[in-house]
């Protein structure tokens, strides 16, 4: 049973290594921001709530993430094992993911860290816009998702590596390079 976590900036390349991460360690790569843009899409109720969180760079309120996040888990495909892309992200998700797996403490594998300079992320964030027209990703609202990040998020960091969880790997270079570092990196924690 593999359970991994992947924290990094917006546009570090969570998402890209999620999907080969998943296939690597075959356990279900459950992405929050791909949940919540699906429900957008789709004009479901959830969708109609988080729109306007997302469209400003905010954080869906937790209330609603975790809810999500404990109903996905609890699936057949997630028992074995899961690689968690975009959660935790606040200090109270962390805890009510310490709540869904029972305060376990051997609970994770590992916390991975994709680190990328402001200038890479802001670079991949644009091009995106350009090619997919997410509607987060324009310069403002880029500006105001590494705030966040940095405000919310990047204390995190500190919670997981005193639990001796982090595995911090660096996102720059092409897709097929980190993955490789990735990997690497786990194997030599055994994982
Ligand atoms: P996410 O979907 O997680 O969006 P993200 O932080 O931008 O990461 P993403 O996975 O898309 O980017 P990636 O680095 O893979 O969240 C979106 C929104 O959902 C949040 O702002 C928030 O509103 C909400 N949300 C999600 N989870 C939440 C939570 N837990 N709590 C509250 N709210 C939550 O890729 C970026 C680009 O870089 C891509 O175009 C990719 O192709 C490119 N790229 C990747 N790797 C590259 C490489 N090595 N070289 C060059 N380009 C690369």
């Amino acid at each position: 049973m593999t359970r991994l976590l992947l924290i990094g900036p917006p546009g570090a390349g969570k998402g890209t290594q999620a999907e080969r991460l998943s296939e690597a360690f075959a356990v279900p790569a459950v992405s929050t921001g791909d949940i919540f843009r699906y429900n957008v899409k789709n004009d479901t109720e959830l969708g109609l709530q988080v729109k306007s969180f997302m469209d400003a760079g905010a954080y869906v309120p937790d209330t609603l993430t975790n809810a999500i996040v404990s109903d996905r888990l609890k699936q057949d495909d997630a028992v074995d094992g899961f690689l968690l892309d975009g959660y935790p992200r606040t200090q109270d998700q962390v805890f009510e993911l310490d709540r869904m797996l029972e305060a376990d403490n051997d609970a994770l594998d590992a916390v991975v860290l994709i680190v990328a300079d402001t200038e890479e992320v802001v670079a991949r964030l644009l091009k995106r816009a350009a090619e997919q027209g997410r509607a987060d990703d324009t310069a403002d609202v880029i500006r105001h998702r590494l705030s966040v990040y940095e405000e919310q998020t990047a204390p995190l960091i500190d919670i997981y590596s005193a639990r001796g969880l982090v595995v911090t790997v660096d996102g720059l270079g092409a897709v097929d390079e980190v993955t490789g570092r990735i990997l690497a990196a786990l194997a030599a924690r055994g994982v």
